[in-house]
């Protein structure tokens, strides 16, 4: 019997089956016959099929660990396909998103409403929950949009945290559950993986286990191994509990994820598998068809393309009901508890009633005091007044936890087995803060923050983009926003960031002018359930340019900060530390005869979404200024053909902030200059 035939010509010429497709048929074989290994089989096949339809995808990771993960989803995993949003559910997060059907087989045989057997036959099309890789929103049972490796993994870790840190503020009859992760070598190697597992060590997230597909860490098209790293002691020396199994021995997996169950540490399971095939058509999407249809043949599955039978779809539902009566019992335990209301509140993101007594006070504090404050430091005036009302609002920061200021008295330290704290050291691991971030806010019941250096968002981009894609409610303190660093120059100065950040769909980017607006824009960013929120903050200080507490301004997006005396003749937009500059040049501008209006424009996303009308009557008609210590890249939106722009052209330097505006022509001379040359050519 051929188990491997040319059907297309996207084949390779004829050849053997390979010896890693024969080796995986023959360690799956080699299981006993019982219904668990048929049940794993189910899960391979529906792989194969979905690959096969859609003509692309990779059935890998299902074929090397549908045994793990049966075991997992059959005995340990607590979940209730009834309700997947149950809040003391077990969180389940396949890292390895490029495996994807293997996610998409467990959510359709345990009885998943909403994803069908038609939806795996519309793998990877259009508007189907069964998409390319696990995408947040498209079922309500993936816990996380994974595929850029490492990320899933890394959310997990905040996911564990945020449990552990509820668990201690409402007990463990409320909040007591665990985090799997299915992983694979990509996770495994990404940078990104360590941070997240010294953060999970260092913090004891007991109840995370990771079940890695060790298949000898093969880059897609060879057949050498390309790394050597022994990933157990790794792990080990981050903390974690170790154990390598024989991926496909049920009974081993599971007696792995019995000592996980008791373990004191994160633990790390290497389930040694084979992977299925070397070829990189498989990868590429070609959907080898003989391939295919010799694996089935050799796991004996004869049946029709996306079909299992009666009996054996039967175990997998009943498996998906296992946890029916555990979460009958929260159910329970919840209604009569005395902290329900505020755990439900937490759970569905609702602000506490009186949230806005703390930032209304701050604000009015300083529409009258007026202080002059650097925007890290006003920062943290306002994050001291929100956390005072919102015990959800938790976080960290990158290093330096001291120069963003997002640490404020009275949160107290998350410590190893201590998770009663709201302040998290992520030590200098920017990338590791911004998953954990995301994988708390994936979770529900808190609203994350972190800070670090706005230069060194390079290091979380990735994590970044994924919580814009899953629109997450969280926020990032990015302070030292530009040439204001000062002397720590050009590497420490960020340039081109704050336009980078811009391009990114669904974040919105504050960068106040003042204290006021910098609690302003706090208090919106608190009020956000949509998407992130990045706080831009200088450290350098900043005068007071408002006084009028009573509307939030930068709600907006963007307004008339002072308006022109006399009809308008020129508009000067600025953000942040350079709207003081504004204000000077129109001083100057005025004593020159030339009425110039100065326009804040703290939220670039805000003001977009204002109507036409507002936002012609803020720009006006006129020619306009932008002002910004950074990248003009991309203001030419509110410019317009006849703008000008007062900005950065490369990197910064190292020098005293107040020498440097001076140096990059960032003055309220150089603006009044250019304004009358442009106003005035002759
Ligand atoms: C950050 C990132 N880089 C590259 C990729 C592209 N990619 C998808 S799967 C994969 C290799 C996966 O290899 P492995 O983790 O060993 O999985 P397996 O071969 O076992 O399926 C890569 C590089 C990715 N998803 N994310």
């Amino acid at each position: 019997m051929p188990i491997h035939r040319e059907t297309d010509t996207l084949a390779p010429a004829a050849h053997a089956p390979d010896t890693l497709t024969l080796a995986l048929q023959a360690a799956i074989l080699a299981r006993p016959a019982t219904a668990e290994r048929r049940m794993a089989d189910a899960l391979r096949a529906l792989a194969i099929d979905a690959v096969e339809a859609a003509g692309s995808g990779d059935a890998r990771v299902p074929m090397g660990m549908a045994d793990a993960a049966t075991a997992l989803w059959t005995r340990f995993l607590r979940y209730d396909a009834a309700d997947p949003a149950w809040p003391d559910r077990d969180r389940f997060v396949l890292s390895a998103g490029h495996g994807s059907m293997l996610l998409y087989a467990l959510l359709y045989l345990t009885g998943h409403a909403g994803m069908e057997r038609s939806d795996l036959q519309r793998f990877r099309q259009l508007d189907s929950p069964a998409a390319g890789h696990p995408e947040y929103e498209a079922h309500p049972a993936i816990e996380a949009t994974t595929g850029p490796s490492g990320q899933g993994l890394a959310n997990a870790v905040g996911m564990a945290l945020a449990e552990r840190m509820l668990a201690a503020r409402f007990g463990r009859s409320l909040v007591d559950h665990r985090t799997w992760v299915i992983a694979s070598d990509g996770d495994l190697v990404q940078g990104l993986s360590q941070e997240a597992a010294e953060l999970a060590g260092h913090l004891r997230l007991e109840k995370l286990t990771v079940l890695w597909d060790d298949n000898s860490r093969m880059t897609v098209g060879s057949t050498e191994p390309a790394g050597s790293a022994d990933m157990l002691k790794r792990f080990a020396a981050a903390g974690w509990a170790t154990k390598r199994v024989d991926g496909h021995d049920p009974v081993a997996i599971a007696s792995a994820l019995s000592l996980a169950l008791r373990s004191k540490k994160p633990t790390l399971i290497a389930c040694r598998t084979v992977i299925g095939s070397a070829s990189p058509r498989r990868d590429a999407g070609a959907g080898e068809r003989a391939e295919a249809e010799a694996t089935k043949l050799a796991l004996d599955w004869p049946y029709e393309p996306f079909t299992v039978p009666r009996d054996l779809h039967g175990r997998w539902l009943q498996a998906g009901s296992r946890g029916a009566s555990a979460r009958r019992g929260w159910l329970k335990r919840v209604a009569k508890h005395p902290l329900r209301a505020e755990f439900e509140r937490v759970m569905a993101g609702k602000l506490p009633d009186m949230w806005h007594e703390g930032i209304a006070a701050l604000r009015a504090e300083l529409a009258e005091t007026r202080p002059t404050l650097a925007g890290r430091e006003a920062g943290h005036a306002a994050l001291r007044a929100l956390a005072a009302c919102m015990p959800e609002l938790v976080g960290g920061s990158a290093d330096a936890g001291c120069s963003t200021r997002t640490q404020t008295g009275g949160m107290g330290l998350v410590a190893p087995g201590a998770y009663a704290g709201r302040h998290i050291d992520f030590d200098v691991r920017e990338h590791g803060m911004a998953a954990c971030l995301n994988g708390m806010a994936l979770h529900g019941g808190l609203l994350p923050y972190g800070g670090s250096f706005l230069a060194f968002t390079d290091y979380m981009r990735p994590a970044l983009r994924l919580g814009a894609m899953m629109q997450l409610r969280l926020i990032h303190v990015l302070t030292h926003d530009g040439i204001g660093v000062g002397e720590d120059g050009p590497t420490h100065q960020p340039v081109e960031q704050l336009a980078s950040l811009r391009a990114l769909p669904g974040v919105h980017v504050f960068r106040p002018a003042d204290a006021l607006e910098t609690a302003e824009c706090w208090e919106l960013a608190v009020r956000r359930a949509d998407g992130p929120s990045l706080l831009v903050l200088s450290c350098q200080p900043l005068p007071a340019l408002r006084q009028d507490a009573a509307e939030n301004r930068c709600a907006r997006g963007g307004y008339v900060l002072l308006e022109a005396d006399g009809p308008r003749r020129v508009t000067l937009i600025a953000t942040g530390s350079e709207v003081q500059i504004a204000v000077e040049a129109r001083r100057l501008l005025g004593e020159g005869g030339i009425a110039a209006a100065v326009v804040s424009l703290p939220c670039w996303e805000l003001f977009a979404q204002q109507d036409e009308g507002y936002r012609l009557d803020v720009l006006g008609a006129v020619p306009r200024v932008g002002i910004e210590a950074a990248s003009g890249f991309g203001w030419e939106r509110w410019l317009g053909d006849s703008g000008m722009f007062i900005g950065m052209t490369g990197f910064g330097a190292s020098a005293p902030y107040q020498d440097l505006y001076r140096h990059f022509g960032i003055t309220p001379e150089a603006i009044t200059i250019a304004v009358k040359r442009r106003l005035q050519p002759n």
